[in-house]
């Protein structure tokens, strides 16, 4: 944390005709490190030792800075923060913000400072701009083979909760990010060199995913444990009255392959948990390699009923005092599924919870009240825990969590037989923070920022001496600010690495009440960027979110997205990145009839494709393969058939396979959806199906 000088220069004509707000605010920055020197001729603002602009009203045409400012009803402050969150057009951002979207079942990538959005990337949920799940073969391969497993019917839908980018000791390496969906247990893979999803495994033995989502430091792992426990039995059902005896919540090991970040259920395994709520979880670095510490709640493990005669689960889930931190020690797991100790079930190796337990790989910490985040601090030693129901900030110790298991130092076990380790051995501090904390980011200089949910706030609290903070400061609240409202996640810099670099935190409020124009009944979420660098957090800009609830996010550093390509190389399927058989260069574009079936390879480039007539016969089966030959960037094509549910997206070299059958006689015009040149709108030709 460095402070920002202030200084600002103003003429003695200026201040007399500075409005009351604006003298106000000059007053305020002086008590703020701030200087206000009055000079002759011109306003100068210095922020940081920069001169931003010259404040003479004289200049520029369009008036001071000052003037823009108060013109506009701006107090200095925003003003400031306008400046500070601004990026020029054709600048790029420093940050990419990766946020899940919520039920609309994607991806966002949006821009830190200036929170424009950049890009959806489809995932779970057909997106037609995208050609994602509307005919093109690659998409509809990923979402089938998503649909595969543990689903019985095809979804068309899901609620992306948590992103997870992949890391190499513990920092981001730009190579690929992983997304659950909180509806259906299913994870999504998506490689970072093109922005597209590759992969949706459908994980068996869970029914749900929360925020159990990390990977492990160098992504050897990928993450997911399930929320609300299902029934290990053969059907997936169990009466209620059984829950204690049949549910199970499962912790997962996805393993990653390094080369394509596809996960590999094989060399997967799972670890069976007593059937609490398991909730957000984290991976241990540095310090705690080794470990996976994952929240839980409803240990009372109520059902609900309430019709029924019993409570309702919110008052059931809320009786005990303590929860569990669970505690697992993966490398352990991993020794002991590898040499066996594991059951089969649904094609995945499940180590039981009574091998968990007798092998050392399970234990518990109690935590306050219905917990809600876990997040590891940057060092590695310290485990922030936020208790929806208690007001406090618990930090455990990796160090006294190692010493407390080498000891066996527990206060029991839990009626499973897993051991609790002694609350007060291994916590190191709580800190007073208010009213609902949740989750808990860094900014790699012993500061952590807990969002409270119930006082829409963000507190900002030191980690102690393990995190070089000096004994005397450690574990004291610091700074708080209000934001607006209902804050559920917030993001800093890099604040889930190793690197976390204080830069910005994204609050990510779940309520924007009065915050936007009324324009309907449905209100959007609202992101706000706030500066980490200045002495005091503040919020410098709102980005209302205008789609599904965006839940998590992770910030990485641009200059981090190193794989990222601009166009394919020429003729390439873009799920396996290799040349498919139907690619085709300009001037070997043919029709292939082979009884019903017709094969088309065709190509596209401003402005036309080739071949532009398609004769069909009622009846037929059509491939329709086509292949964007433009080597341009930014040179995208699409291709869409009206009455046939068919668009494809097809970038520079893509090659995308269009089957249907021509069920529907008569004569379509088929046409390029990209504005794509002057001569976009001859970009179009003819499928005819004879009837
Ligand atoms: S957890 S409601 Cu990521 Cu706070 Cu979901
Ligand atoms: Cu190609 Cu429009």
């Amino acid at each position: 944390m460095h402070s920002v000088a202030v200084e600002r220069v103003v003429t003695g004509t200026e201040v007399q005709l500075m409005s009351g707000l604006e003298a106000e605010e000059l007053t305020r920055k002086q008590g703020m490190n701030s200087r206000v020197i009055l000079v002759g001729a011109v306003i100068v603002a210095l922020v940081g030792g920069v001169i931003l602009g010259r404040f003479s009203s004289g200049l520029g045409g369009g008036g001071s800075l000052a003037d823009i400012a108060s013109e506009r009803g701006m107090t200095v402050e925003q003003a400031e923060g306008a400046l500070k969150a601004f990026t020029p057009p054709g600048e790029y951002d420093e940050y990419v913000l990766v946020s899940s979207g919520g039920h609309s079942g994607q991806l966002h990538l949006v821009g830190v400072p200036s929170m424009r959005l950049l890009k959806t990337i489809p995932v779970f949920t057909p997106e037609s701009w995208a050609g994602y799940g509307q005919g093109a073969d690659w998409s509809q391969a990923i979402l089938d083979e998503g649909s595969s497993n543990k689903q019985a019917r095809e979804l068309a839908w899901g609620d992306t909760h948590h992103p997870a980018l992949s890391e190499t000791e513990g920092a981001y390496d730009g190579r690929f990010v992983y997304i659950n969906d909180r509806a259906n247990g299913r994870i999504g893979m998506v490689d970072l060199r093109d922005f597209k999803v590759k992969q949706i495994l459908d994980i068996p033995n869970m029914q749900t995913s929360h925020g159990g989502v990390f990977v492990t430091p160098n992504t050897e792992y990928v993450h997911v444990s399930s929320m609300t426990p299902m029934p290990q039995t053969e059907n997936g059902y169990a009466d209620l009255e059984d829950y204690a005896d049949l549910y199970r919540g499962m912790s997962t090991f996805l393993a990653s392959d390094p080369d394509t970040g596809r996960l590999d259920t094989d060399a997967s395994f799972q670890i069976e948990l007593p059937p609490y709520t398991q909730d957000l979880a984290d991976a241990g670095k540095l310090e705690s390699f080794g470990f996976a510490f994952i929240n839980s709640y409803n240990s009372e493990m109520a059902v609900g009923g309430n019709a029924e005669g019993g409570v309702p689960i919110e008052t059931g889930a809320s009786q005990a005092d303590f929860d569990y931190l669970h505690i697992i020690d993966w490398q352990k797991a991993e020794a002991v599924a590898n040499a066996g100790g594991t059951e089969e079930r649904n094609g995945m190796r499940v180590i039981p919870l009574e091998t968990a337990i007798s092998e050392g790989i399970l234990y518990f910490a109690p935590e306050p009240r219905s917990p809600h985040g876990v997040d590891v601090d940057p060092t590695g030693n310290y485990i922030v825990i936020g208790g929806k129901l208690d007001q406090n900030a618990t930090i455990y110790d990796i160090a006294l969590i190692k010493e407390a298991i080498a000891n066996e130092d527990f206060e029991g076990t839990d009626r499973y037989g897993v051991p609790i380790l002694t609350f007060e051995s291994v916590v190191a501090g709580q800190v007073l923070l208010g009213a609902g904390p949740l989750h808990t980011q860094f900014d790699g200089e012993g500061h952590a920022y807990t969002s409270l949910f119930l006082d829409s706030a963000i507190a900002e609290f030191t980690l102690g001496p393990k995190a070089g903070v000096p004994d005397g400061e450690a574990f004291q609240l610091v700074d708080k600010v209000s934001v607006h409202y209902n804050i559920g996640h917030l993001a800093a810099t890099e604040g889930d690495t190793v690197a976390a670099d204080g830069r910005y935190l994204v609050a990510l409020n779940k309520w924007s009440v009065d915050r936007f124009p009324v324009l309907g009944t449905l209100k959007p979420q609202n992101f706000q960027l706030i500066d980490l660098t200045a002495d005091k957090m503040a919020v410098l800009a709102d980005m209302p979110i205008g789609f599904g609830e965006p839940h998590y996010s992770q910030i990485i550093r641009l200059d981090r997205l190193t794989s990222a390509i601009e166009t394919y190389e020429p003729g390439t399927d873009p799920l396996t990145f290799g040349p498919p058989a139907f690619a085709t260069a300009a001037g070997e574009e043919r029709v292939e009839r082979d009884g019903s079936e017709v094969h088309v390879y065709m190509t596209a480039t401003r402005s036309h494709f080739t071949p532009d007539i398609l004769r069909v016969r009622e009846g037929d089966t059509v491939f329709l393969h086509v292949t964007n030959i433009e080597i341009t960037p930014d040179a995208t094509h699409g291709f869409a058939v009206p009455g046939y549910n068919l668009q494809a997206s097809l970038d520079p070299g893509e090659v995308v396979t269009l089957a249907f059958e021509a069920d529907r006689s008569g004569s379509f015009a088929f046409y390029c959806t990209e504005f794509c040149s002057a001569l976009h709108l001859e970009m179009q030709g003819w499928l005819l199906v004879e009837p």
